[in-house]
């Protein structure tokens, strides 16, 4: 019985930048995950299709987001959600505990606008530079063993949000003496 607490996650739960838990590493979530840790998680994703509409959005000022990490909403779990559309314009939901990237390609990419996040509510410019493809191994809500591989702009929110739970922000990859400035040696292009 009472299953899904009805708590919907809005703008005013996402820590902000400055707060010390977006700094801190998170800790690993109990494998199968609780009901609790589950509910979290789908929460975490109700927040994220929410948002991506534009209707609900506009009524609780939602930022459309893609990705929310469990320390974004104050909680030191090692877990995050993910909802976005493929180059085919098809959807992809996440919801991955204890996430690890396990291989990663030597060529990057970087999304030429450069990244924001819901925890920062200001404008960072610069670029930052991503794996093209990742391999992640991770639990699923049942507790369930995947390895995932991704590349493009999955791959780019996934290591945005596997770095928070790492306690790194997407500014730490900017260059600091040119923001604009790209790693030499290795081969970075543009997603797009
Ligand atoms: C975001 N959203 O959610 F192409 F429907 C960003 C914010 C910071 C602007 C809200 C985003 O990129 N939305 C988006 C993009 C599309 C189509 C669409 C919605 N994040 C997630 C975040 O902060 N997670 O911690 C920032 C992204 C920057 C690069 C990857 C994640
Ligand atoms: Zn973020």
């Amino acid at each position: 019985m009472s299953k899904g607490r009805k708590i919907m996650i809005t703008m005013k739960d996402i820590v902000r930048e400055g707060n010390p838990i977006l700094r801190k590493v998170t800790n690993d979530v109990a494998v199968p995950p609780s009901e609790e840790d589950q509910q979290i998680l789908l929460n975490m994703l109700q927040f994220l299709k929410n948002s991506q509409d534009p209707e609900i959005a506009k009524r609780y000022k939602l930022r459309p987001g893609v990705g929310l990490s469990a320390n974004q909403i104050g909680l030191n779990k090692r877990m995050f959600a993910a909802y976005l559309t493929d180059d085919k314009g098809r959807y992809h939901e996440y919801t991955l505990i204890n996430p690890k990237i396990i291989s990663h390609s030597v060529n990057m990419i970087y999304l030429p606008q450069g990244e924001g996040c819901l925890s920062v509510d200001r404008q960072v410019p610069g670029f930052v530079p991503r794996y093209e493809r990742i391999k992640v191994s991770a639990y699923d809500l049942k507790g369930t063993k995947l390895e995932i591989k991704l590349k493009g702009y999955a791959s780019i929110v996934v290591q945005h949000e596997i770095d928070h739970l790492n306690g790194i922000m997407f500014y730490d990859h900017i260059n600091k003496e040119d923001p604009f400035k790209l790693p030499e040696n290795i081969p970075v292009e543009s997603l797009y």
